[in-house]
């Protein structure tokens, strides 16, 4: 039986946990200031640590494609747009431990030589941005940032910086034009961020639960954060459940836990209720189901079984959802926050939308299934950005678990769920 592994969440529940006093006196950036930045990379490297925020691409890796002796500026970007539906680990932890995402900030920022570090972070979320500025003030008045960081010589400037709320904007590079003061919309790769970033100038781009991670690994070591996961997803990792639980919240577990082990923490799916589907890793990750409940839930099993591990962000949807509304639903989400950048796109999110809401009332035919499969198809690789495949995993996954659900929806001429009741369609 895999048991949680409290780090990041481990003083969430104390009354001072934000405050440095709470947090502690920053030990790991201590000892990381009097290390090489190159042995604090290596270390990075050997704890296997990958991204958190979706892609899972190994962290020390991309520290180490940042150019030396360039004679530009560095810059580390914190991205804290989080957004995707079901996504709820970095608000949280912004909120409860704000300290360990900016000691990680000052062991990064010095492991890639940057004297600037942004946080970008969404504005509608005015508590965090206001827990993130006064966490900032704090580093700053016990000389944790700003000039010769704890009498090492190394300086840092932190700027807390807010997004107008675009979903798009949690894209890497469309987060950096916005950030520049540009319409936010993603970039070509390559040249990637590590080579032409911020102000075309080298940039490490890192999620925040990645960032917050660092600490714990500088501190007790790489063999330490190794030694929890899975053969190739190394360390530990916040699940969030949300939906039909009965006590959803962030689970911090290793990576490699199922979900069956995860819902016997969080007390299962609601009382008298059953599991129906549940997203892996928010609503870009093709839908799972009750078969695949105990797949582990680490970067390579989940793809395995055709998903993506994406956030851990763990959505459970009892029978008595209609899995056709959820993927309206996020289909229209997905419509409104296309960026407009690459036809297949925007032209495709906004015809999925519009097929969807005839099938949901129950007006479409058969055909309808083969007209979104062929729009979901011919968005998948070709659009510009993420956005796009995200959008079409629902599609293509619901149609796959659940055809019958869709043809039952013109059988009866309307959705066959009674949504007030929340009854069981049988
Ligand atoms: C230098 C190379 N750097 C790759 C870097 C690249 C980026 C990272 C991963 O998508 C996923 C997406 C969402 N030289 C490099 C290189 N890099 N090759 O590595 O890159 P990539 O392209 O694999 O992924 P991405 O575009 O960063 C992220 C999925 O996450 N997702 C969404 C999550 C949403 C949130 C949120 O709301 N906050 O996190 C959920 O599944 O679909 O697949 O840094 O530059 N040769």
């Amino acid at each position: 039986m895999t048991t949680l592994t409290p780090v990041l969440t481990r003083n969430w529940d104390q009354p001072d946990s934000f405050t440095l006093r709470g947090y502690g006196d920053y030990a790991a950036a201590r000892k990381a200031l009097g290390m090489d930045p190159d042995a604090v990379i290596q270390a990075v490297k050997d704890s296997g640590l990958r991204g958190r925020g979706g892609a899972g691409f190994p962290t020390g890796l991309k520290w180490g494609f940042i150019p030396q002796n360039d004679g530009k500026p560095h810059y580390l970007v914190v991205n804290a747009d989080e957004s995707e539906p079901g996504t709820c680990k970095d608000i949280p932890l912004m909120m409860a431990n704000p300290h360990a995402l900016v000691e990680g900030i000052v062991i990064t920022s010095y492991a890639i030589r940057a004297a600037h570090a942004f946080i970008y972070v969404r504005g509608e979320v005015l508590h965090v941005v206001r827990r993130l500025r006064a966490a900032v003030r704090e580093a700053y008045d016990a000389g944790l940032l700003g000039t010769d960081v704890l009498g090492s010589g190394f300086d840092l400037e932190l700027t807390v910086h807010t997004g107008a709320g675009a979903y798009i904007c949690g894209e890497e590079t469309a987060l950096l034009d916005s950030l520049e003061g540009y319409r936010g919309q993603p970039r070509l790769k390559p040249p990637f961020p590590a080579v032409a970033g911020l102000y075309a100038c080298p940039t490490v781009i890192n999620n925040v639960e990645s960032v917050a991670s660092v600490p714990s690994i500088v501190a007790n070591g790489p063999s330490w954060f190794s030694s929890m996961g899975t053969e190739k997803s190394k360390g530990f990792g916040i699940f969030s459940l949300s939906g039909h639980v009965t006590r959803p919240g962030q689970f911090e577990a290793p990576l490699g836990i199922t979900l069956r082990e995860l819902l016997d923490m969080a007390g299962g799916v609601r009382a008298g209720h059953r599991l129906k589907f549940w997203t892996p890793g928010g609503s870009s990750t093709p839908i799972f189901t009750e078969e695949h409940l105990d797949v582990p839930l680490d970067f390579e099993s989940v793809g395995a079984k055709g998903s993506l591990l994406g956030t851990r962000a763990l959505q459970i949807f009892d029978e008595t959802t209609c899995v056709v509304r959820s993927v309206l639903r996020w289909t229209e989400f997905y419509a409104h926050e296309s960026c407009g950048k690459c036809t297949p796109c925007r032209e495709g999110t906004y015809w999925l939308k519009h097929v969807l809401k005839r099938l949901e009332k129950g007006e479409g035919t058969e055909e309808d299934l083969t007209t979104i499969t062929d729009i979901a198809d011919n968005i998948v690789g070709r659009a510009f950005c993420a956005l796009g495949d995200g959008a079409a995993a629902p599609i293509h996954s619901s149609i796959k678990h659940f055809r019958d659900e869709y043809l039952k929806h013109f059988e009866v001429g309307g959705c066959p769920f009674d949504r007030a009741a929340s009854t069981v369609w049988e």
